[in-house]
């Protein structure tokens, strides 16, 4: 079992659901974010900490086993923010590990990376990154460090792209893209457990019918997802009963990610 396990943006919404599961993974579970939590359950501590800080990271990573990253902006943005958190925040991530012994990563990546991808195709995890936003983009230069980070110093990181990780799907694409919060449990299970990690890029989808993603390249990390959106069909049709074919949700698998125009600054809520 791990003894520490650091959960940083443990005040997203992702975050928060997940937070009574992992007391499953781990002795300890350090939540982080930027501002300080205080209702803590008893297998939790809290460290706040701003990414774009390297001595906040350096204090969250300080003594922790593996870490779940999910912290960073989560949405399309200005590039500022987005450069703060995902560039500069998560070199401060590495750069902390790399300090603290190298603990095993589990990093939170988007299928924005490979966004403008048509969701008539199956990609692997072979596939072009195609990313279809900013916040895209820099996930993107994530799994590029994460990738880094393994080839120079031995690292070892799971990169998911999470679909849609969320308490149910909420519209036609999620079919295909949803994760459930059990299942992206179980995989941060796996990834701390298998005996070799190294540097996988896996598809972050329950055992959907309609996936758009083929996870068999990682395989020998025996992660098996239970749950499957297609319970969710007759409550998603009640809601959409007629989705528009040609609305950018339906054409790309990044959905509406790939209508954003480029925001500036002021503009973004
Ligand atoms: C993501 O990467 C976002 O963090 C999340 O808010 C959703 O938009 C999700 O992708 C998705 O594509 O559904």
């Amino acid at each position: 079992m791990i003894k520490k396990l650091l959960l940083t943006g443990a005040t997203g919404s992702m975050g928060t659901a997940i937070r009574p599961l992992l007391a499953a993974l781990a002795e300890t579970v350090v939540v982080s974010g930027r501002r300080d939590i205080t209702d803590l359950m008893p297998h939790e501590e809290s460290r706040k900490a701003s990414l774009d800080s390297a001595d906040d990271v350096l204090r969250a990573v300080d003594g922790c086993d593996a870490i779940i990253h999910l912290g960073g902006y989560s949405v399309e943005g200005p590039f500022h923010p987005i450069m703060q958190a995902n560039i500069l925040g998560l070199y401060n991530i590495y750069e902390a590990a790399r300090a603290n012994g190298m603990p095993r990563i589990l990093f939170a990546s988007s299928n924005h990376v490979v966004g403008y991808h048509p969701q008539a195709e199956v990609l692997d995890n072979t596939a072009l990154p195609r990313p279809d936003s900013l916040y895209g983009v820099s996930k993107v230069f994530g799994e590029a460090l994460a990738r880094f980070y393994f080839e120079k110093f031995g690292q070892q990181t799971a990169i998911l792209r999470i679909g849609s990780c969320f308490d149910k799907p909420v519209d036609h694409r999620m079919l295909s893209t949803w994760l459930s919060y059990r299942d992206f449990v179980a995989f941060a299970r796996a990834a701390f457990t298998v005996p070799v990690l190294g540097c996988p890029i896996v598809y972050g989808a329950s055992a959907n019918d309609r996936s758009f993603w083929d996870n068999s390249k990682s395989n020998y990390l025996g992660w098996q997802p239970q749950d499957n959106a297609e319970a969710y069909l007759a409550e998603v049709l009640q809601a959409v009963p007629n989705p528009d074919p040609n609305d950018p949700l339906h054409l790309f698998q990044g959905g509406k990610f790939t209508d954003i125009p480029i925001l500036k600054e002021g503009n973004h809520d």
